[in-house]
This record gives structure tokens, C-alpha cells and sequence, in this order.
């Protein structure tokens, strides 16, 4: 276990319901720093970027368009074992099989509008960061 970093994004639904707040406080209570914050409204070009590896899925096109539907911030967290916390406190992809507590539990709609984006690996977290902000940006970590 290592200081690590990982990449968050607050989704349009959890920005729409005033739940930025609520969920930075989340992580910071949980040992995660939020070490660069961004709030904007994503390109579809930049989000389809984003989202590659999901674009045989059913849904991309759903994605894409609800993830450019309005302002989502963007953050990098670090931390202790950040990649693997932050999937914890997110809870699972589905607000209705999220643990209690979760962040997706408390503020997910539905398995598209699920409040929340987390990487999935270190390697994700190291592209997904590179995608949205400049070294010089991470100026909290
Ligand atoms: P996670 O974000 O928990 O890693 P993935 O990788 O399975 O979940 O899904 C990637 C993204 O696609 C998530 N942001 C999720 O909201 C969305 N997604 C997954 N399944 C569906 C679905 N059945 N309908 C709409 N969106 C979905």
C-alpha cells in the first residue's frame, strides 16, 4: 500500500442535485486528498475519448450523451491505496447493489446516472488523468 493517485468525476446528475459538496466531503473524511478540481462540461469528442473501451457497449451512446449533459467536476484524489478506496466509497455500478453508506447508494439514479466515475486500475488512473488535466494543474497532491 503506497500514496497513489486516481481520477474521480462527479456526474451532471450529482452536480444537478447539489451534491458536489456532500461528495468531496466524502472523500476527504475517508483519507483521499483532492489534489486538482475541475468544473466543466465535457466534449462529446473529449467523452467518447474517455469512454473507448466502452464503445461496442449497448449504452455509449446513452453515455456519452448523458456525460455531456451538463457540468461535472472532474477531479484527481490521492491517497493511500486511492484506486481501490475510491471504488469503495463509490460502491457498485448499480445504485440499487450499492453497500449502504456508498456514495452511489446515496446519490446514484440509476446504472448510467450513478453520481460517480472512479478508475479501475492505476494504469486507467495514470490515462484518465492525462486525458483532462496538465501536470502543473495537480497542485494539491
Ligand atoms: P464502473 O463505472 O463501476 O467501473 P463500468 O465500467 O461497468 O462501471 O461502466 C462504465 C460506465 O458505463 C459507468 N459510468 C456506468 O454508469 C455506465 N453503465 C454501465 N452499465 C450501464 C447500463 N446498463 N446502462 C447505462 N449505463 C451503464
Amino acid at each position: 500500500m503506497g500514496k497513489e493517485q486516481t481520477f474521480s468525476i462527479i456526474k451532471p446528475n450529482a452536480v444537478k442535485k447539489n451534491k458536489m459538496g456532500a461528495i468531496m466531503d466524502h472523500f476527504e473524511k475517508n483519507g483521499l486528498k483532492i489534489a486538482a478540481a475541475k468544473l466543466t462540461v465535457i466534449s462529446k469528442l473529449k467523452c467518447e475519448e474517455f469512454y473507448a473501451e466502452h464503445k461496442a457497449r449497448p449504452f455509449f451512446g446513452e453515455l456519452v450523451s448523458f456525460m455531456t449533459s451538463g457540468p461535472v467536476l472532474l477531479m484527481v484524489l490521492s491517497g493511500d491505496n486511492a484506486v481501490t478506496k475510491n471504488r469503495d466509497l463509490m460502491g457498485a455500478t448499480d445504485p440499487a447493489k450499492a453497500n449502504p453508506g456508498t456514495i452511489r447508494k446515496l446519490y446514484g439514479d440509476s446504472m448510467g446516472e450513478n453520481a460517480v466515475h472512479g478508475s479501475d486500475s492505476p494504469t486507467s488512473a495514470a490515462r484518465e488523468i492525462s486525458l483532462f488535466f496538465e501536470k502543473s494543474e495537480i497542485c494539491n497532491g
